[in-house]
């Protein structure tokens, strides 16, 4: 509607007159709002959350019987945060995914403008994810990079199945609106090569030496960041627990998601306690205070967006 007479704002004798007027004129009042645009603190609208692997890979294993890669894109299981409404983010800007593509099954390639990496469980190396027409080996506790724009698929030559955790910044993409996709024009991309030494890779055997050999010790832990490359909207870091060592994180703007590499523990945040073992993700979103407790000698892996609250100038603890 968009009616040209301007509403006679001088004759209203209330409030509640003005705002009615101002309906008419399609504008809200900016001093009587229901809810504060302003808040002292960041609203914790997402809540910690603890997935267990031997759940997705159970789960995962029927699909394998019931869904294609032919009819799905991928066989994968979203970590969705469990707040109502919500079905896709795991924390606010980031998503984790569970995925497993059977022995000798490939899923085709694509790209998007959303960033993605993987962290493996059960890989082979003969189970690749082709970024770009370079086949990438993934083995156990490797991470790979699929930036946005790379063509990537994947291709499980191996004589078992790969199972692999997936992070992107879909949630963001979603939320700012630039959002692509295409699949390759070849449905299932040509390789070009067999790439170990890839750049996007960040092999399980190379990054943990280093990190256990390293002496420095960041807020009381062996803390690592694999890089570069960088991607501009999520980090990874490694940490190394002892066993019974306790790393306590304070409250941060930015959102966190672990994956458990090595090692069992807990994880206290807020009066919750989650138990966790190898394959496990956890989601700890901005402003929750948190602790970790090693039982036995532990990996973990902090996927974060961190670049993304410094870029903006909003990293705050
Ligand atoms: O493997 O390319 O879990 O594009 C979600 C979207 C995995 C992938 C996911 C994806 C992929
Ligand atoms: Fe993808």
């Amino acid at each position: 509607m968009n009616s040209s007479t301007q509403p006679d704002f001088d004759s209203a004798q209330s409030l509640s007159e003005l705002h009615d007027m101002l309906d008419q004129v399609r504008m809200k009042n900016g001093w009587a709002k229901p809810t504060p645009s302003l808040y002292p603190e960041p609203k914790k609208k997402f809540v910690p959350a603890h997935w267990r692997y031997q759940d997705a890979k159970a789960a995962l294993h029927t699909a394998g019987r019931l869904v294609s890669t032919e009819h799905a894109e991928r066989r994968n299981l979203i970590m969705a945060n469990p707040i109502p409404g919500n079905d896709y983010a795991s924390v606010s800007t980031l998503v984790g995914a569970y995925q497993m593509v059977k022995a000798g099954e490939v899923a085709r390639s694509h790209r998007h403008s959303p960033n993605a990496m993987r962290v493996i469980l059960q890989g082979d190396e003969n189970a690749y994810t082709v970024v770009d027409g370079q086949a990438i080996p993934m083995l156990d506790g490797d991470v790979l990079l699929t930036p946005n724009g790379c063509y990537h698929g994947h291709d499980n030559q191996s004589e078992k199945d790969a199972y692999w955790i997936d992070f992107l910044d879909v949630p963001l993409v979603q939320f700012l609106g630039p959002m692509f996709f295409q699949i390759h024009p070849q449905q299932v991309e040509n390789t070009t090569a067999i790439n170990p030494n890839s750049e996007m890779r960040f092999a399980f055997k190379d990054f943990v030496p280093k990190l256990l050999t390293q002496t420095e010790q960041t807020s009381g832990v062996k803390l690592m960041e694999l890089g570069p490359p960088r991607l501009c909207t999520f980090d990874r870091f490694v940490i190394s627990l002892a066993a019974n060592q306790v790393w306590s994180c304070e409250k941060t703007t930015a959102n966190h998601m672990f994956v458990v590499l090595k090692g069992t523990g807990s994880t206290q945040v807020e009066g919750q306690t989650f138990t966790w073992q190898r394959g496990d993700m956890l989601a700890i979103p901005s402003w929750y205070e948190h602790s970790h407790q090693a039982r036995e000698e532990t990996i973990l892996l902090r996927v974060s967006d961190l670049p993304l609250m410094k870029m903006l100038n909003w990293d705050r603890f």
